[in-house]
């Protein structure tokens, strides 16, 4: 474990400090609020020894001076990828006074997915419901105090690009600090699994670990291979244990421990989700329903291969008639240099050797490339790469790389050079 926090200022002692972190999927607006928030004071390096980038800055608010963490955009808490490691890794062992869990209202139930898996590791955690504007034009109503009902913390509504509710996200964060809270609370499992999970915490207690117990437990029948190393290595007893706990739940539920511990996490998001939002039915109602087949696990495939396919089919059958359009054009030039400056080796050398060149680059360039960028890019806008995004990543993580690996993929079908 070796994270620390570099402060971006010196700070004179007795100053009052706070640190705060901003976790939550990619997309969410954690990095507008940061921006919001920090404003110039900001400094962006790496994570001590990794090739993530960690960006810090700092605010003055309330007498206090707010040094604030802006994680990167992760989906679990699994080793599969440097960047949720290094976010649960900074969680637990840098255990900052509040972490800030950016999820999009117009998205909630798959934003709540990360936030269960958040509320395991037992931080401060306070949720800054954002993009409510977003929402609300999908005819999306979340009701906070219900949301935070249910997840048992603070959840302030935001808008980040308007800067809307960001001076109330600070208070909570310094109410929080100051009231000396308790750790934010998991969400309970059903009885049967959460029976299996506390049997191993029996096995575990004693571990010398920042992570909480349970956490470790969980990550144990989930098959975390940095965790196993780190608990096997103490106490050996304990694999075993783990294997019987495997085993009995594979019995009850006829799935791997992993799958089951999944599914679980999902039934809560989904019925805090629909618990906590309120539908407003108009004409949003149609858009909403197209996300939710976009975010859905069986349906959201298949709405995925159909972009996937109908993009790259619109590319090709544009970039051909593009090509040829472009081709027919350049042989007309080509014949009027000739024709102008008559056939020679020096004229060769010119059309074949030079010209030729950057014609085959832009009828490559132009037809295909530009419109796949172009794609790319209302694709990305509309939300939709970061629900692909989503959708790949437990897929992904079976190959150990994370969801987001999948867009440079899918570039790399259409060239391999941007790829
Ligand atoms: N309408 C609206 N858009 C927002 C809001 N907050 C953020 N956005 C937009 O959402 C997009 C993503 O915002 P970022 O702050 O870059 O998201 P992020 O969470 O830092 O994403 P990663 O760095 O990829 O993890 C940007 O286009 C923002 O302008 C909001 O409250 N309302
Ligand atoms: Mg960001």
């Amino acid at each position: 474990m070796s994270c620390h926090t570099d402060s971006v200022k010196t700070r004179r002692t007795g100053e009052a400090q706070l640190t705060l972190a901003l976790a939550g999927n990619a997309n969410v607006g954690k990095s507008v609020i940061f921006n919001q928030l920090t404003g110039l004071h900001q400094h962006v390096g790496n994570w001590p020894g990794k090739t993530v980038k960690r960006a810090e800055g700092t605010l003055v608010y309330g007498g206090y001076t707010v040094d604030v963490v802006d994680l990167p955009g992760i989906y679990s808490l699994s080793t599969f990828s440097l960047e949720e490691r290094v976010s649960r890794e900074y969680i637990a062992v840098e255990h900052p006074d509040a972490l800030i869990n950016v999820v999009d209202a117009s998205a909630l139930e798959r934003n709540l997915f990360f936030t269960t898996q958040l509320l395991e590791l037992g931080p401060h955690l306070i949720v800054a419901l954002n993009q409510v504007d977003t929402a609300e034009k999908r005819g999306i109503r979340v009701d906070a105090a219900r949301l935070s009902d249910l997840l048992g913390v603070p959840v302030v509504p935001t808008t980040a690009t308007k800067n809307e509710g960001l001076q109330e996200l600070m208070a909570e964060a310094v109410k929080m600090h100051e009231a000396n809270r308790e750790a934010s609370r998991p969400l309970p499992f059903g009885t049967e699994i959460e029976r299996i999970i506390q049997g191993i915490v029996e096995g575990a207690e004693g571990l010398d670990t920042p992570y909480p117990f349970r956490w470790v437990a969980i990550k144990l029948l989930e098959g975390d291979d940095e965790i196993e190393a780190l608990a096997y290595s103490q106490a050996p007893s304990l694999r075993e244990r783990v294997a019987e706990a495997r085993a009995r739940i594979e019995e009850i539920h006829g799935h791997d421990a992993a799958s089951v511990i999944a599914s679980e996490r999902y039934a809560q998001a989904s019925r805090i989700a629909a618990e906590a939002t309120e539908h407003v039915e108009f004409r949003g109602s149609l858009w909403r329903r197209v996300e939710e087949a976009t975010s859905h696990p069986v349906l959201g495939y298949a709405v995925m291969i159909a972009v996937i396919v109908g993009m790259f089919y619109t590319i090709f059958t544009f970039g051909d008639f593009a090509s040829r359009a472009l081709g027919a054009a350049f042989d007309v030039l080509r014949a009027a240099f000739f024709s102008t400056l008559g056939g020679g080796v020096f004229q060769d050398f010119v059309w074949n050797g030079l010209i030729e060149g950057v014609i085959a680059g832009t009828s490559i360039a132009l037809p295909y490339i530009v419109p796949f960028f172009l794609v790319l890019s209302l694709l990305e806008d509309s939300g939709y790469l970061a629900r692909v995004a989503f959708l790949m990543d437990s897929l992904m993580h079976r190959i150990g790389l994370h969801g987001k690996v999948f867009i440079p993929m899918l570039l790399g079908f259409g060239c391999i050079v941007p790829a």
